[in-house]
């Protein structure tokens, strides 16, 4: 199917174009502005060609009006959108741009950096700002369904993060089956101050919202307190957060005099929904928030290449602990080690999954795209059980991933990092359970004379983004491994 229409992307244009679509501090913008922006930027980007045919371009904003108008115009104009991490490491960055096969970046001036420039020299990258792409009016957009649309990079288990790509039609499907199952609708006001690298951030909340004609309140980065005085206002009425944010908040409310508290709680209260994601939401925090603010957190489950997969439902029981039931069109069995479907609810399984949401293909990872699936089953590597029809995660099947304030890490990758410093000679990076952030990274070295946490910490912040960045470390004469000599990390637990 192919549409020739950029209401594709916002069907709320031709119904409300003066409502507002984007509140960025003191300036509104309606959803006829951005459309125009957006198609300014297209016109720019296409510079008088009829399509990108697949052109990777990578951009780098906070949440902003360029970031939304850039997000719109490459898909549009034909091309695959690289919403890239603003708080990325220079190295990090290197590997993303290389591996998408970038030409351009495109980026906010203050985000501009020799490190950038050294980056963007060695890969023949052009980097320009979305006020320095011409002014060109462009064709009318031709937009194919099975048209690669979005590249997000996740950790996996092998090392780099790869690219994960999303079609237009995997997009869309994430988009109307959250909007369905959530009930959004034109009147919904949220907040968005989540990294909109990640599917959290871009999908949830910036596309449902403006797919629905609701309002998005833009934020540099989550701050309590600023988020929590547009809340006590009545600002909001639906909330998407990491169980880390709602840590957080609970954390800021505890600091408050009671009525600056109860301003914020009332403005949780009165909102429709607020729901928890990314990380698992520990039944404290549930339960906490619930005292509070009388909401009941609604927890999902997702994955970058799968969009969400299960939710607990918006009219109905949500239960803490549990991530609820198959979102429609989502088909879930779970399976064992050997890849033999598990029937018994309370046996453990691997979840796999199908549905009209799954990604594509790693970007130029033909290997890496078959092995992640089994007969079209998209195996996730989470384990989990079903109590009385909710699914319940019990875990990760491999120790290597590391979910840390929502973000998804490898510690093969932070492993590699580490191994280039001269101090270092051998490296085994876990995940430790932390209240705030989910798990804490934790580095067990084997290390010389030299070694010095902070002074190695500091050296990383050009390797790895700082949430990567190991926050224990133990300094051992000699890592437990096995016969095999493979180093038995949940034995490093207790080391910690
Ligand atoms: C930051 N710090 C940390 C970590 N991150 N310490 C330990 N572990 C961490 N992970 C430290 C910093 O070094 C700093 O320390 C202090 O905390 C504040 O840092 P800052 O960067 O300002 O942190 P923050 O703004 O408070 O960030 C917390 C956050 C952020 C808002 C929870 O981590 C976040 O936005 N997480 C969301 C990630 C997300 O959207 N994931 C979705 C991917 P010091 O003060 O000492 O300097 S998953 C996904 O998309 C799927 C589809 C799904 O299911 O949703
Ligand atoms: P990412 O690849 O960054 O999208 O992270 C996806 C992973 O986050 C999943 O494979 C799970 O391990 C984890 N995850 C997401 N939501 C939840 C949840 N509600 N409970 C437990 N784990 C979750």
């Amino acid at each position: 199917m192919a549409t020739n229409h950029q209401a594709l992307w916002f069907p709320p244009l031709e119904e409300c174009p003066e409502r507002t679509a984007l509140i960025d501090g003191e300036t509104e913008v309606s959803y006829r502005e951005v459309c125009t922006y957006s198609e300014r930027l297209r016109g720019g980007l296409l510079n008088g060609e009829a399509s990108l045919d697949g052109e990777r371009v990578a951009f780098l904003y906070p949440a902003s009006i360029e970031y939304v108008g850039l997000f719109i115009a490459v898909i549009a104009a034909g091309g695959l959108a690289v919403p890239l991490s603003v708080h990325a490491a220079p190295a990090e960055l290197h590997h993303c741009l290389d591996t998408a096969g970038c030409r351009r970046l495109i980026l906010a001036d203050e985000l501009r950096s020799d490190a950038l420039d050294v980056v963007c020299a060695d890969l023949s990258i052009n980097l320009l700002s979305a006020n320095e792409l011409p002014h060109i009016a462009p064709a009318p957009p031709t937009l194919a369904d099975d048209q690669r649309a979005l590249m997000v990079f996740t950790s996996g288990t092998t090392g780099k993060p790869k690219g994960v790509v999303h079609t237009l039609a995997s997009l869309r499907a994430q988009i109307t089956s959250l909007i369905g199952a959530w009930g959004w609708s034109a009147d919904d006001r949220i907040p968005l101050f989540l990294p909109l690298h990640h599917v959290h951030g871009i999908v949830n909340v910036l596309c449902c919202a403006l797919w629905s004609g609701a309002a998005v309140s833009l934020f540099r980065r989550f701050d309590a307190q600023t988020i929590g005085h547009q809340v006590a206002d009545g600002q909001f009425n639906v909330f998407m957060a990491v169980p880390t944010i709602y840590v957080k908040l609970i954390a800021y409310l505890d600091t408050l005099p009671a009525e600056d508290r109860g301003a914020i709680t009332q403005g949780f209260r009165s909102m429709r929904l607020n729901v928890s994601g990314s990380a698992a939401c520990p039944v404290s925090v549930f339960e906490r928030w619930q005292e509070l603010t009388h909401q009941p957190l609604l927890e999902r489950y997702g994955m970058t290449e799968l969009g969400m997969a299960l939710s607990n439902p918006y009219r109905g029981e949500r239960r803490p602990g549990h991530v609820g039931q198959p979102l429609p069109g989502v088909v879930i069995k779970r399976v064992d080690e050997a890849g033999n479907d598990i029937t018994d609810s309370d046996v453990p399984g691997e979840l796999a999954v199908k549905s009209s949401t799954s990604f594509y293909e790693y970007w130029e990872r033909p290997d890496a795209t078959e092995e992640a699936f089994d007969d079209g089953w998209f195996l996730t590597g989470d384990i989990a059980v079903i109590d009385d029809g909710y699914y319940r995660i019990l875990g990760r099947a491999s120790i290597d991933i590391i979910k840390s304030g929502g973000y998804k890490l490898s510690a093969l990758e932070i492993e590699a990092a580490l191994l280039e410093h001269p101090s270092i000679s051998e490296v085994a990076v876990i995940g430790v359970p932390d209240n705030e952030w989910g798990e804490v990274v934790a580095a067990a070295v084997v290390a010389n004379r030299d070694f010095d946490a902070d002074a190695v910490s500091q050296w990383c912040v050009d390797k790895l983004s700082i949430y990567k960045v190991p926050r224990l470390w133990q300094i051992t004469d000699a890592l437990p491994r096995n016969a095999m000599g493979k180093v038995t990390k949940p034995d490093l637990r207790s080391w910690f």
